[in-house]
This record gives C-alpha cells, sequence and structure tokens, in this order.
C-alpha cells in the first residue's frame, strides 16, 4: 500500500472525464488501497482515482463518525440511476480544494449503482452525508470540483486562495 499525492485545484487534470473500469482484477485493488490509506491519511472521508492523477471511474469513501469502527466503501464505475426531486444544503470541503469550505446544494437522496471491491454489482439509496458524498465524488469523475457549483464571484475568489496559498507555501 502506498501514499499517493492529492491534486490541488486548479490543476487541469482534475478537469479530465475519467473513463470506465474493465475488469475489477488485483491492479485495481491495489490502486484502490492506495487511495482508501491516502484519504485516510488526509484525511478525508471520500476520494475519487483523479484525485490522485489516475482517470478512471474510483471511488473509495468512508464516513464512519469518529469512535465508531472504520467502514472502507468502494464504488467502481458509479452511475445516479435516480435523484430526489427535494435538494438541500449542506457543507461541503475537497481535498483538492484544501481549507475551503461552502454550502452546496443537491438532491437529498439518490439511488446508485456501482461494482465492489470484488467486482459485484449492488444498487444502493442512499441520503444524507452517503447522498452529498457519493454526488461528490461522481462529479469528479466528470471533471466537476464542489466549486463548479457556486456563483463565479465565489469560485474565483477560493481559487484565488488557492493560488496565493500554494505560492506561499513554495509548493
Ligand atoms: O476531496 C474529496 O473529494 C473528499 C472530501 C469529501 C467530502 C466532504 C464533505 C462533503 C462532501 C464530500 C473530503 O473528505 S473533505 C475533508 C472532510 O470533509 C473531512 C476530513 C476529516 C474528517 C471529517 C471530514
Ligand atoms: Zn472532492
Amino acid at each position: 500500500m502506498a501514499l499517493r499525492s492529492i491534486l490541488v485545484a486548479p490543476d487541469p487534470r482534475l478537469k479530465q472525464v475519467s473513463q470506465p473500469v474493465e475488469r475489477v482484477d488485483d491492479a485495481l485493488r491495489g490502486l484502490m488501497d492506495d487511495m482508501l490509506a491516502t484519504m485516510y491519511a488526509a484525511p478525508g472521508i471520500g476520494l475519487a482515482a483523479i484525485q490522485m492523477g489516475v482517470p478512471k471511474r474510483v471511488i473509495v469513501m468512508d464516513i464512519a463518525r469518529e469512535g465508531e469502527p472504520p467502514e472502507p466503501r468502494y464504488f467502481v464505475n458509479p452511475e445516479i440511476l435516480w435523484t430526489a426531486e427535494e435538494t438541500a444544503l449542506c457543507q461541503e470541503g475537497c481535498l483538492s480544494v484544501p481549507d475551503l469550505y461552502e454550502d452546496v446544494e443537491r438532491p437529498i437522496s439518490v439511488k446508485v449503482r456501482y461494482l465492489d471491491y470484488h467486482g459485484a454489482q449492488h444498487e444502493i439509496e442512499a441520503d444524507g452525508m452517503l447522498a452529498v458524498c457519493l454526488q461528490h465524488e461522481i462529479d469528479h469523475l466528470e471533471g466537476v470540483l464542489f466549486i463548479d457549483h457556486l456563483s463565479k464571484l465565489k469560485r474565483d475568489m477560493m481559487l484565488r486562495k488557492l493560488v496565493k496559498a500554494r505560492r506561499q507555501s513554495g509548493s
């Protein structure tokens, strides 16, 4: 298992559309292991492969609360089959937009089809944090960041903050 670095906006690779996975094999499981370790180390509650520069439709997630046992989840080729009409605002962050948080409006529940760590197909209906995190991570697979849901004014302000922070840290 290896920790990898996480791309930070406005890195153009984050705007790429990720490609479907053809086979869930040991190589893909190795990628998912690296993603999970990288996500826990960050720390974060979700990560899409493109955030490590790998344009494959793969997501890892663990939304267990502090003090609860870890509950790693793996989503390969996730597809949104249905979204609720009702929407809600939820504060979101992103490891590729470090230290900046904003409210984003999204459907309150979603139905998603995906393959798991072993390649078995599932369909789940998610609400709460799972629904928010799934929509946020599936957006990454389409090259969309949570700041793309905000006004241009807010987005540009956040991008300027990121560029300034990077310049100051010398990275
Ligand atoms: O970069 C990412 O896609 C991961 C992102 C997931 C997410 C968070 C909040 C709403 C929607 C999606 C994060 O994990 S940001 C960091 C974060 O939320 C967190 C970090 C440590 C403990 C608890 C939360
Ligand atoms: Zn993100």
